[in-house]
């Protein structure tokens, strides 16, 4: 008879296998977990925005996310398989050009993250059948990257591979939390994890350099205010409050990560090609960007995270953060910019184009090479 843990190791070793750093099992029991009555709640709050999809409920009225069983009511236990991003370039934080913007780190890869994770999830659930098979034990598996109504935190969380940090990320004593998460669920009980000890301790340096203060408390995010929402999930205008604190972000955000001890200390970096930045994402040119027309996007941003802002978001990004420059050498693409076709990007460059006008004469040479103070940790 094949045990539990017979199946779990095999789980494991297939991740290993697959080229996953970190695999770990918990059970679908979420009754157990005391944290899930903060998802209600948080959506409750509105913290979640307009990202409808956040709040879609079963026919009895339950959010579909507080419970795996609710979109797949034959799953035991769920798989957690956790990959690293980080790439071996400097952090947001420590970079000070007036000229650039920033795209977050999870975004500058070759691959999109859902296309380099899936087919390593296939892998495991492949060695699963395979040994499930050979005994004869029937097994259904789903596999998710961020393509299911799942909490994948709070899995990852119950199945050891790190501890939720006050950022809201999960991250990991090894490797820090440029991690994905993937999960695959299963009919099978296999031998769980067990969640391993909080060591944010008395640290609150996310907390103090989150720019626009979406971090409310220890673990509690208004997404409405973070940046990574802001440039890459809201549609429209970004409101007027928040745009001075978007500083140089023109997709999304990476700033309570880069202050994280557990990031700066020891974070381990890849060498994986799928992760190296794609020409042009690291630390980009706010010029070049600008420039950028729109069968040119697509063609630097075909299979990119990217593609989630549109064309529009993301030229409205570009005007906000070359609005926050300071550099006025960018008034010639914002007013080009300001009278294209896109009210949205046009009303944005306006108002990019009176925040330079506004700025005193004497600053304006200095501030081409001056430091901007836009991130929160300095
Ligand atoms: C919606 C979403 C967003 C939203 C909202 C983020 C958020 N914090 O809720 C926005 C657009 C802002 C976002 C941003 C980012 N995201 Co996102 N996002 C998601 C998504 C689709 C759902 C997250 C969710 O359920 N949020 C609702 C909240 C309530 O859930 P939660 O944060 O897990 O909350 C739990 C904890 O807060 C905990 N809790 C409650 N109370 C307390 C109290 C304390 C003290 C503590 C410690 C914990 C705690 O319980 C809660 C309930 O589970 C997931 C994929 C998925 N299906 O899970 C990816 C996911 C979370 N995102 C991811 C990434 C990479 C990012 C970004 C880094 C991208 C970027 N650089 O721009 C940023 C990080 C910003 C941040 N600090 O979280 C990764 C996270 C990897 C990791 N190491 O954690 C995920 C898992 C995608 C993936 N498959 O890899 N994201
Ligand atoms: S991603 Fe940026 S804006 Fe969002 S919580 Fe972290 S520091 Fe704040
Ligand atoms: S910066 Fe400090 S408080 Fe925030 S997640 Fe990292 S260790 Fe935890």
């Amino acid at each position: 008879m094949l045990s539990a843990e017979q199946l779990s190791l095999t789980a494991k070793q297939a991740a290993q296998h697959a080229g996953l750093d970190l695999a770990g099992v918990a059970p679908v029991r979420e009754e157990d977990f005391p944290e899930i009555k903060a998802f209600a709640d948080w959506i409750a709050a509105g913290n979640a925005g307009e990202m409808a999809y956040m709040e879609k409920r079963t026919e009895t009225g339950e959010l579909k996310r507080s419970s795996a069983k609710n979109s797949v009511p034959w799953a035991k236990s769920v798989i957690v398989c956790a990959i690293n991003y980080n790439t071996a370039h400097p952090y947001s934080v420590d970079l000070h050009d007036p000229a650039r913007g920033w795209i977050s780190r999870y975004a500058w890869g070759a691959m999109d993250y859902h296309n380099a994770l899936m087919p390593r999830l296939r892998q495991v659930e492949a060695s699963l059948r395979e040994l499930a098979g050979r005994y004869g034990i029937a097994l259904e598996t789903r596999c998710y990257v961020d393509t299911g109504p799942v909490l994948e935190r709070l899995y990852a969380r119950y199945a050891g591979i790190g501890w939720i940090g006050k950022n809201t990320c999960l991250i990991n004593q090894q490797i820090g939390s440029w991690l994905f998460l993937g999960v695959i669920l299963t009919s099978l009980e296999l031998r769980q994890d067990e969640p391993v000890p909080d060591r944010c301790g008395s640290c609150t340096r996310c907390i103090d350099a989150c720019p626009t203060h979406a971090i409310l408390a220890p673990g509690q995010l208004d997404a409405r205010r973070c940046i990574a929402y802001l440039t890459i999930e809201k549609r429209g205008t970004i409101e007027e409050e928040f745009r001075d604190s978007i500083g140089h972000h023109i997709f999304g955000c990476d700033i309570c990560q880069d202050v994280c001890p557990w990031n700066r200390k020891s974070a381990v970096t890849t060498s994986s090609p799928e992760f190296q930045p794609r020409p042009g994402l690291f630390h980009p040119e706010l010029q070049s960007m600008a420039d950028i027309g729109e069968e040119q996007y697509r063609q630097m941003f075909r299979g990119s995270p990217v593609k989630r802002a549109k064309f529009a978001g993301l030229k409205r990004n570009i005007a906000v953060a070359m609005g926050n420059s300071g550099n006025r050498e960018f008034l010639p693409a914002l007013e080009k910019m300001a009278t294209g076709p896109d009210l949205t990007v046009a009303g944005h460059a306006r108002w990019a184009i009176e925040k330079l006008r506004s700025l005193p004469e004497q600053t304006e040479s200095e501030s081409a090479t001056k430091p901007q103070e836009t991130c929160g940790s300095g």
